[in-house]
Parts: C-alpha cells; sequence; structure tokens
C-alpha cells in the first residue's frame, strides 16, 4: 500500500474568455475529497508558473492527472508531462476529457501517458486511484485505457455512462471565485445540469461520449445547488455547460420557476437548439429571462435545409431561427447563432442562402449575433470516414492536434481563392453587423445615414466581390471592430479562434 494519497489535476491554459474554474476537474475531485484523498488543483489562473507549482506538488503524489481538450490545451499538457516524466519517471500520467477520449489510442502512444480515462471522469478516476493507493494492477477498470508494463497498449470495456444524480456535487470549495474574477471581471462559476443530447449531428462527438442519452439533474437538485452556492460564494453569472439545456422543456421551465420563487438574482446562460426553443410559448421564453437567463448560445449551423439534412440535423428547420429570434428578443434575450460554413458539400448557392439568411435576421433582431465558422474536423466525429475519402488528412499526433488551428485550411474542397473569398466575405458579414449595431447607438445617425455608411460593404456581400478591402484595412486601422463571440458567454473571442464550442 502507498503512503500517498495526493492526487494533483491540472487543466491547461485555453484560447478564449474565462469562464470560471474548470467545471471538470472540480467534478473530478469531489468523489475523490468524498474517499479521503487530497485533491490539488492547478490551472493558470491559479498558478501563472503552473509548471512549477505541478514539479513541486507532484512530489508527494500518487499520479498527475491532465484534462484535454483538443487545439491549444494540448500544447502546455505535453510540456508539462513531459517536464514531470523527466524529474519523475515513476509518477504516473492520466490523461482525461474530450479530446484524450476521442483519440485514445495516438495519446497513449506518446511517451509521457500512462493511462487514458475514456468519457466520464468521476467513477473511473476514483477507482484508478483507489488502485495506485493500494499499488494494485490496474487490469479490469472499466473506462480506463492503459500502458501495461511491457508498454502494450490495453483498452479496459467502457463504462457505463453514470446517472449524474448518484455523483456528488463539484467541489466548489476548492475554486476561489475572486481569483477568477479578477482575469473575467465577473465572479462566475459554471453548472451542469444535465450531460448528453439525444440527437446525432455529423460534426458533433457527443453521442461518441454520452451515447445519446439526456441524463439531467432533477428539478429540486439544480435549483436548490444553484440557490445555494450563488450566495454562498457571491456569484454573479452561472453559464451552463450542458450539451443541450431545453431538449426536457417541462424541467427547463420548472427550474426558472424554482429559481424565481427563490428570490436569488443571478445571470446564468445555456447551449441548446433551435427546434427546443421555438417550441416554448413566449410565456415561458420570458420565464427564463426573468430567473436570469440574459443569453443562449445555438448550435444552428446553416440556413440551407440541404445542408441541415447533409449534417444530420433533420429536426432543425430553418423557419425555427426566426422563430427563436423573435421569441427571445421579445423577452430580452441576446443570442447567438453558430453558423458551420465550407460543409462537405455544401454549394456556393447554399453557403449565399445561409449567409442571405443571417443578414436578413441580424437587420430584423437586434438581440441576435452570429458566429459564422469555417468547418473544423475534431477527433472522433462520425464524418471522418467520408472526410478521409475526400482527401482530409487525420492529424497522427498529439502536437499535430495542438496545431490543427482551428478554421485553418486542411479541407480539399475549400481552397486558395474559394477560401479566400469565404473568409472575406465572413469578414465583411461581420463588419456590416457591427456597422449596424454601432451606428444603431449614435442618436443623431438616422436610417439614411446608416444605410449610407453600410453601402459599400453591402455592395460587396451581395456581389460577392472582395478585391482591395479597404473597408476592413480602414476598420482595422481605427480599431479592430470586428468581433467574434463566444457561443457560451457571447463575449468577444480573441483574433486567431475561429470556431466556439
Ligand atoms: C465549457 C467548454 C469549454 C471551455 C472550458 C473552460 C472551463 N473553464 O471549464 C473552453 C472555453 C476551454 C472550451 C474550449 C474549446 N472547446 Co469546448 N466545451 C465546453 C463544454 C460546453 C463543456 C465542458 C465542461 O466543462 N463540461 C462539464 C464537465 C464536468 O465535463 P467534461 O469537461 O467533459 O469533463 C468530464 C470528462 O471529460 C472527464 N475528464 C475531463 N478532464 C479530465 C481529466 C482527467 C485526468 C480525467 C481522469 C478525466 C477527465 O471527466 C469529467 C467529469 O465527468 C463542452 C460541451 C459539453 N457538453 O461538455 C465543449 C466541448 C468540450 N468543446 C469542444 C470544442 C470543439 C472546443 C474548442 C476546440 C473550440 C474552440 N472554440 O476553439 C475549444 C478548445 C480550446 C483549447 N484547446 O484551448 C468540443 C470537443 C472538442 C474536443 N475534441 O476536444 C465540445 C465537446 C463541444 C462539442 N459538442 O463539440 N470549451
Ligand atoms: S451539435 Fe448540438 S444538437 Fe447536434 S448532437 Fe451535438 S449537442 Fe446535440
Amino acid at each position: 500500500m502507498s503512503a500517498k494519497n495526493k492526487v494533483v489535476l491540472f487543466y491547461p491554459p485555453y484560447e478564449g474568455p474565462p469562464l470560471g474554474a474548470p467545471l471538470s476537474l472540480l467534478c473530478l475531485a469531489s468523489p475523490l475529497l468524498q474517499a479521503g484523498f487530497e485533491v490539488k488543483l492547478v490551472d493558470n489562473l491559479l498558478h501563472p508558473d503552473y509548471e512549477k507549482t505541478i514539479l513541486q506538488e507532484t512530489d508527494d503524489a500518487l499520479c498527475l492527472g491532465i484534462s484535454v481538450l483538443t487545439g491549444p490545451h494540448i500544447g502546455a499538457a505535453v510540456r508539462v508531462s513531459r517536464a514531470v516524466k523527466k524529474l519523475r519517471p515513476e509518477l504516473p500520467i492520466v490523461f482525461g476529457g474530450w479530446h484524450a477520449s476521442l483519440a485514445t489510442h495516438q495519446t497513449l502512444r506518446e511517451p509521457f501517458v500512462d493511462a487514458v480515462v475514456r468519457g466520464q471522469g468521476e467513477l473511473t478516476l476514483l477507482e484508478l486511484v483507489q488502485r495506485m493507493a493500494e499499488d494494485e494492477s490496474w487490469h479490469g477498470v472499466r473506462g480506463l485505457s492503459f500502458k501495461a508494463s511491457d508498454g502494450t497498449i490495453i483498452h479496459e470495456p467502457e463504462r457505463p455512462v453514470a446517472d449524474i444524480n448518484t455523483l456528488p456535487p463539484p467541489a466548489y470549495q476548492l475554486a476561489d471565485p475572486a481569483i477568477y474574477a479578477s482575469a473575467s471581471g465577473v465572479r462566475q462559476l459554471a453548472y451542469t445540469s444535465s450531460v448528453g443530447c439525444p440527437y446525432q449531428c455529423n460534426y458533433c462527438t457527443d453521442q461518441v461520449f454520452y451515447r445519446r442519452r439526456f441524463n439531467a439533474y432533477r428539478v429540486e437538485r439544480v435549483v436548490e445547488e444553484l440557490t445555494e452556492f450563488v450566495p454562498r460564494y457571491r456569484i454573479e453569472h452561472v453559464p451552463l455547460f450542458d450539451s443541450n439545456f431545453l431538449v426536457d422543456r417541462k424541467r427547463a421551465v420548472a427550474i426558472a420557476k424554482g429559481i424565481v420563487s427563490s428570490g436569488i438574482r443571478f445571470r446564468w446562460d445555456f447551449q441548446t437548439s433551435t427546434d427546443f426553443l421555438a417550441l416554448m410559448s413566449e410565456e415561458d421564453v420570458r420565464l427564463l429571462a426573468e430567473s436570469g437567463v440574459h443569453h443562449i448560445g445555438f448550435g444552428t449551423e446553416s440556413a440551407s435545409q440541404e445542408v441541415l439534412t447533409m449534417m444530420n440535423k433533420r429536426f432543425q428547420h430553418v423557419e425555427q431561427m426566426y422563430e427563436t429570434a423573435r421569441k427571445t428578443c421579445l423577452a430580452g434575450i441576446h443570442i447567438v447563432f453558430n453558423i458551420i460554413l465550407g460543409y462537405p458539400g455544401e454549394s456556393e448557392t447554399q453557403r449565399q442562402q445561409t449567409f442571405r439568411t443571417m443578414s436578413e435576421i441580424a437587420r430584423e433582431y437586434p438581440n441576435v449575433s452570429f458566429s459564422p465558422n469555417i468547418f473544423t474536423p475534431y477527433p472522433g466525429i462520425p464524418i471522418w470516414p467520408q472526410l478521409k475519402q475526400m482527401g482530409v488528412r487525420e492529424p497522427q499526433s498529439l502536437e499535430e492536434w495542438e496545431t490543427l488551428a482551428l478554421g485553418r485550411n486542411v479541407l480539399p474542397w475549400l481552397q486558395d481563392e474559394e477560401l479566400r473569398t469565404l473568409r472575406r466575405s465572413l469578414e465583411y458579414f461581420l463588419l456590416n453587423n457591427q456597422i449596424r449595431k454601432v451606428t444603431k447607438k449614435i442618436p443623431w445617425a438616422n436610417r439614411g445615414i446608416r444605410r449610407l455608411l453600410g453601402a459599400p460593404v453591402r455592395w460587396r456581400i451581395g456581389k460577392n466581390r472582395y478585391s482591395f478591402p479597404w473597408e476592413l484595412w480602414l476598420s482595422r486601422a481605427i480599431e479592430s471592430v470586428v468581433t467574434k463571440r463566444s457561443l457560451l458567454t457571447g463575449q468577444p473571442l480573441p483574433q486567431r479562434t475561429q470556431q466556439v464550442c
């Protein structure tokens, strides 16, 4: 039996606005703490010199666990793992999270990774750490993949997704909201009231992770936990990380009612699909707003019904974008429609149709923002076989996935002039929206002036002509007004980030 009982959990830095303490690690920590283990949480906001902290903290640890998403997360995860392995070759390093779960074998081929926890991690990590503490073999831990002593990679059978009502609440006591608030300006704590989505969109891995099972906390638990931790930590904003919050609309409305009658005030937001919101009554959408919902993100993806069908989004109809915009506008909720352009099989006509619908909605509904992005193939998405046939090369290592810059061109059907034109039209579309929004705020700018200022930009969009883009140069020179927004928070994203989750 080992004398050690400390687990170090690391959340690597990411691009985009800070969203508070990493919920994944708080969820993983909770059962470990209950079982008597000590947990040290490390991230760049709590520990700007995180590599040094990890090297110190792992001195007396049982293992180091690292959460990894595809993209920039990987860089710091690799760097820290290499440094730890060099100093403490015997310390097990366990990767988990979406990237490691979706590219397990490839991740385990790296010499610095000893094990990967696939999918939902609470119970698998607890069982693994208990085995480590008891010096027992790792064979038979469901949901685990690991390297045996001879280096062979072993994949244990899948662990069924646990009913989240049986799991303890996240270990919020490990996160100091004040420290995260100094980075984001808001006292916020993320929360998940459900996991999983029943749909099977071709570009999304939720179905791989949660097996299409919507698995949700009971209404009472959500209301009780939110109205307990909000005043306790003086929280102003709760981003909900559910995959698709409105799957059970009755539950969503009951949660909103519960929050209203508790009298506890805070802002919250969530992500969902337009088919669900469009079915809600105006009164229920108003109730969401009354309970504090100020922002909703939608994975709308396209305004062409044919493209939606190619994406396996037959459940969604273009008119629902308008209905959603209308109801949320009445309720005073700001929304973001996330759009994917350049999807395999999308024609120029279908793309233009999406641009036209976006422009129409933007003109009519001031509460709507758009986050249009170029299709980026993430690991494990169901259409990979089709993509490979179309000539897309799948990254072969962790480091290659790190540099898969979101929206960068890896798509054989979207090259050279066509790609340049698409990028320009995205920029002009966002610029046009920005001009509309900014001029609306200027009291003397009447309709005529607004139209005049936006005229050259609209001409280009209409004619699809983008050579000598002086309007973009000018706007960048004055100040970068082209703002991409996070689907989760509505906050501006850094220029380099192209896609929002
Ligand atoms: C919030 C969020 C983010 C936030 C997280 C910030 C924060 N402070 O927590 C940020 C902004 C970082 C983010 C960024 C991106 N995201 Co995101 N994000 C999410 C979202 C909505 C919720 C994640 C979450 O916290 N869930 C709640 C926790 C409890 O669950 P969890 O994170 O999955 O953790 C569990 C398991 O994964 C596992 N686990 C996780 N870490 C570890 C570590 C160890 C050691 C172990 C053992 C287990 C384990 O156990 C946990 C408990 O069960 C998910 C969608 C979803 N429904 O989950 C997308 C999602 C994870 N994101 C996605 C994408 C595409 C991105 C981006 C690539 C997109 C972009 N905008 O560029 C970037 C990548 C950023 C980077 N690499 O730098 C994809 C998955 C992509 C992938 N292959 O990694 C998802 C699934 C959305 C989707 N349906 O497509 N995201
Ligand atoms: S994209 Fe959204 S609606 Fe589609 S499967 Fe993923 S979470 Fe569900």
